[in-house]
This record gives C-alpha cells, structure tokens and sequence, in this order.
C-alpha cells in the first residue's frame, strides 16, 4: 500500500475528453480511441487522479485549429460526407488533394469533432503551462503528429502538438520537441522546419526497408541555406528493428542531454507514442515499458515545465501500460507504484486475462531480433554532436 499525495513544489494537470472514445476508425483499423479510456481506467484505478489537477477538456474551436490548419482544409474535414454516403459529386478530387477517405485517414462518423477534441486536450494542455498553472500538462489524447497544414496523414487529421506549440511560442522563447513513437515526427518538424525557436528531435525506425512516412533520415537538419534560421534545429535519429531499452537510454540521455546544454529550451513538448514498445502491432521496436518510461523521467530532470502528449500504440493493453506508467513518473510514484494491476480496475481483464502477465511493467508481444549495432547508435550520437555545434540558445 501507499499513499498517493500530490508532489512537492510542482503541479501536474491531466487532460481528458471521454468523448474521444465512442469514435472509430473502422472495426479493424488499428487506431483504437478506446485505449484513452483505459489509459484513463488504470490511472484511476492507482489512485493517480489524487496528486493532479484533472480538466475534462472543450473543443478547439473553427479558429484554434485555423492557426495552423488551411480554411480549405478544415471546411471539407467539416462536411465531408462520412465513407458510407453517397459521394459529393462536385468534389470529386477534394478527397485526393487533402488525402482524406481509404485506409489510412478514413471519413468516419463525428470525425471533425473527434479531431476537436484531441486539439481542444492539447490546447488546453498549452495554456495551463504558458499561464502556470501547470508545470507538466498530461494530454494523452493529442500527439497526431503526421498532419499537414492542408493534409491528413498517418491517421492523423488535426496535427494538435502543432497547434500547442504556437500557443507555448506566445509565452516562451524556446520549444524543444521530443518524439519517441515508432514513426518519423515529419508534420511538427516541417511546421517548424524554418525558425531556430523550435528544435525538434524524433526517434523512429527508418530501415532496413522504407517505413511510414519514409522521412527522417540522419542527414535531414532543417534547411540547407546559409541564411535560414531553421538549419540545423531539426534532429532525426533513424533506427532499426529491435532496440532494447539499454541502448535507446543510452541514445537519449546522450542526444536529449546535449540539446539541452546547447539549445537551453525553455520549455519541453514529449510526445510518447507507444508504438514503440514491443509487442506493438504496427511497430519493430523492443523496449519495455521501463525503458519508454525512463525517456519522460530524463526530461523531467531538466526541471523545466513539460506537455506529455499521446500519439501512436497499438496494442491497446501496453499503451494503457505505459500511459499509466509515465504518468507515474510524472508526480514521483513511479519506484513506490504497486506494479500489480488493482483488483478494482475498471476492464481488469483487458490487462489480466493472461494471468502469467500481471504487472504493470510487464508488456506483451515477442522480442524482436535486435538490428541496432553499438557502432551504428554511436555514429548516430556523433553525427547529432556534431550538428548541435551549430546550435546556440
Ligand atoms: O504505410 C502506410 C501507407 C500505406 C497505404 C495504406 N495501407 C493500408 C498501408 C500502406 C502506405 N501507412 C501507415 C501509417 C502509419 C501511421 C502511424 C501513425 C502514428 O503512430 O505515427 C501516430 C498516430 C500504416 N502502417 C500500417 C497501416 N498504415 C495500416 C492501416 C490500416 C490497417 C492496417 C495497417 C488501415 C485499416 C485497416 N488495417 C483495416
Ligand atoms: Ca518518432
Ligand atoms: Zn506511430
């Protein structure tokens, strides 16, 4: 047993919208908004909810989302008719142009709203941080990374951490954006692509065969002209299949340390898509959720405030795992937390009805060969190293 009290000296604010769940991509699409509530059940169930300040958070508005996103863009994302109604005939390429419909980015009923809501989370998430009430914003529910200003991508529509930069760029002078999802962050890095007061920094699987997005190579930096602000201030660290939680530590304590000394970022925006854990059904990586987790507690060190936004995980149990674990880590009960899943959880069997696998740092799903050579990651930290030399607060 323990006592869940709210941390010393800082406060920590969770943001939520149980109106994202009843949304769905389609029976066997591998987006699952369900996963938010399960977050949410395992937090509750743990007694988390008593150290935070807990927000059920509104809708970004037309205008909010128009910060980033184009007018042409959000009035079809608006009315497009949902994938079962007859098509618009006078808009037979709208669909193309903004990549909106099949697979990937289908139109499913409530889409617009569902898109609000994660922005409005995100938003809400900002503005607690930029006013001080907040000093690390919990949005599980944003970290749709992959949209485009006039285009959905990646299952994502409304790109949320986007919007939640712009309103920090207002009362801070410098975002360090941080992505540990399996994918390459290429929507937030090209958003900022041109100003040296946001440096973004993702983590992905780049080879050995092209993986979505295919962007995100070593050598990508921010524009190559000698006048561009931007140069330099966009980090890419591509990996392989199967890399342990000892050697993604190691890559990013040594990475996120060194942009810390030199870019001196006032402020941190993690995203922690959790594809990046083993057993996810779309990702190739292996770490645990310890390992995952030890990403948001390094970045808590730096003692500056912080968002934590959701993004990619797609093996719902894990991703609830690691949520609820991160969240942890945020007000400091992560080494007291009772690892076994309380009896009283809500959708207990979702995590237990394998009985072999009853803690919380326990993930499911098989080990992947490990592809990541010791002389390839320290290549990578050199490359990196040598990048930040440009790189000045
Ligand atoms: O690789 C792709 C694009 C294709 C075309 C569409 N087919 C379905 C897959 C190949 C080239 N898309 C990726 C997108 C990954 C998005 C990740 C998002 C995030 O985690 O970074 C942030 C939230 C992809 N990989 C796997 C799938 N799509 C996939 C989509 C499905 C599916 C199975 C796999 C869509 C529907 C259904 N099954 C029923
Ligand atoms: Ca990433
Ligand atoms: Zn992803």
């Amino acid at each position: 047993e323990y006592n869940i009290t709210r941390p010393k000296g800082y406060t920590v604010s969770y943001h939520f919208n149980a109106d994202m769940e009843p949304h769905h991509f389609g029976l066997t699409h591998p987006m699952k908004p369900f996963r938010l509530t399960l977050t949410k059940s395992l937090v509750t169930a743990y007694g988390m909810n008593f150290a935070m300040d807990n927000y059920n958070t509104r809708i970004a508005t037309y205008e909010e989302l128009n910060s980033f996103h184009t007018s042409d863009y959000l009035d079809y994302l608006h009315m497009a008719p949902p994938e079962e109604m007859p098509r618009d005939i006078d808009n037979p390429d709208k669909e193309v142009k903004f990549n909106l419909g099949g697979s990937d980015c289908p139109l499913f009923h409530g889409l617009y709203d569902y898109c609000s809501m994660s922005a409005g989370s995100s938003l809400d998430a900002a503005r607690k941080i930029c006013n001080k009430q907040s000093d690390i914003a919990i949005a599980w529910g944003g970290g749709l990374h992959h949209a485009k200003k006039s285009e959905a991508s990646g299952f994502c529509y409304i790109n949320d951490i986007v919007l939640a930069i712009l309103q920090l760029l207002r009362c801070y002078p410098r975002v360090l954006y941080i992505d540990i999802d399996v994918h390459h962050g290429d929507g937030v890095e090209e958003a900022f692509y041109s100003t040296d007061r946001v440096l973004t920094c993702s983590f992905h699987k780049y080879a050995p065969e092209v993986f979505f997005p295919g962007t995100g190579g070593l050598d990508d930096n921010g524009p190559r002209s000698e006048h561009n602000p931007g140069a330099h201030h966009a980090i890419n660290v591509p990996l392989n299949d199967g890399i342990t939680d000892e050697q993604y530590a190691h890559l990013f304590q040594s990475i996120i340390g060194k942009i810390n000394e030199k870019f001196r970022p006032s402020v941190i925006a993690l995203q922690c898509g959790a594809d990046s854990l083993a057993g996810d059904r779309l990702g190739r990586f292996n770490l645990q959720v310890q390992g995952h987790g030890a990403c948001a507690k390094f970045c808590k060190t730096f003692g500056i405030p912080m968002i934590m936004f959701g993004g990619g995980g797609y093996t719902p149990r894990n991703v609830a795992r690691a949520w609820a674990y991160e969240t942890s880590v945020a007000i400091e009960i992560d080494e007291k937390i009772n690892k076994i899943i309380p009896e009283h959880t809500p959708w207990r069997k979702h995590f237990v009805h394998e009985e072999l696998f009853p803690s919380l740092e326990q993930i499911l799903g098989d080990p992947r060969v490990n592809r990541n050579s010791q002389k390839r990651l320290q290549e990578i930290i050199q490359h990196v190293h040598e990048q930040l030399r440009f790189v000045n607060a």
